[in-house]
């Protein structure tokens, strides 16, 4: 189990951790979904076995008021059983071997994620590696996309802490080359 890596930007404490989303002490977390807002595998199925029936209920009432959530965006509900208090449900794009959008895709989950999070009052978040299991976006690229979608979108929000929650050291360590690279010290 690696240990937790840490910068701080603006006042905002961005962690990166090895280990499981649904355990995380925060506001919010958010998942991995996709844009017909059915419950998956990976994090997705993990959120919606803690979080209970109340997560599906409220992904069924977004569902049939506007059809799901685009890829690239996200939508908000409550959090169930959960330890926090939302889950937001950013939809990445699949990898289709780069060209087709998908930084821009992945980077804008990010980003309205951390949108909806401010409207909420969020202080603290948890981010999984979106897109990067059955999407298959290759972890590196993901990564530095989204450690930068994150690093500029919460400058001037009253987030206090975001953290990037790895399943694997693999992924941990990928996460961590990146930050390095990106805020050096
Ligand atoms: N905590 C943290 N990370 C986890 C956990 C967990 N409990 N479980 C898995 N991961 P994926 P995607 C990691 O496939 O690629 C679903 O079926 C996992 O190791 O969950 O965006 C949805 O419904 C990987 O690094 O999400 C969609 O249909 C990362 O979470 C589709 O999969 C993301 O893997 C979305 O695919």
């Amino acid at each position: 189990m690696r240990a937790p890596v840490t910068r701080t930007i603006d006042g905002c404490r961005l962690v990166l951790v090895q280990g499981d989303i649904t355990t995380q002490e925060v506001d919010a977390i958010v998942n991995a979904a996709n844009s017909r807002l059915i419950g998956g595998g990976g994090v997705d199925g993990a959120i919606r076995r803690a979080g209970g029936p109340a997560i599906e209920e409220e992904c069924a009432a977004i569902r049939a008021d506007r059809g799901g959530c685009p890829t690239g965006s996200a939508v908000i509900t409550g959090a169930g059983r959960l330890r926090a208090r939302h889950v937001i449900h950013a939809v990445g794009p699949v990898w289709q071997g780069g060209r087709h959008g998908e930084a821009d895709l992945l980077a804008s989950a990010y980003r309205v994620s951390l949108t909806l999070a401010a409207e909420h009052g969020v202080r603290t978040i948890a981010f999984p590696s979106i897109s990067t299991g059955v999407y298959g976006y290759p972890v590196a690229q993901a990564a530095r996309v989204a450690l930068r979608a994150v690093v500029v979108g919460i400058r001037g929000t009253s987030l206090e802490e975001v953290h990037f929650v790895l399943f694997s050291e693999a992924d941990f360590d990928v996460y961590a080359e990146a930050l390095r690279e990106l805020l050096p010290g």
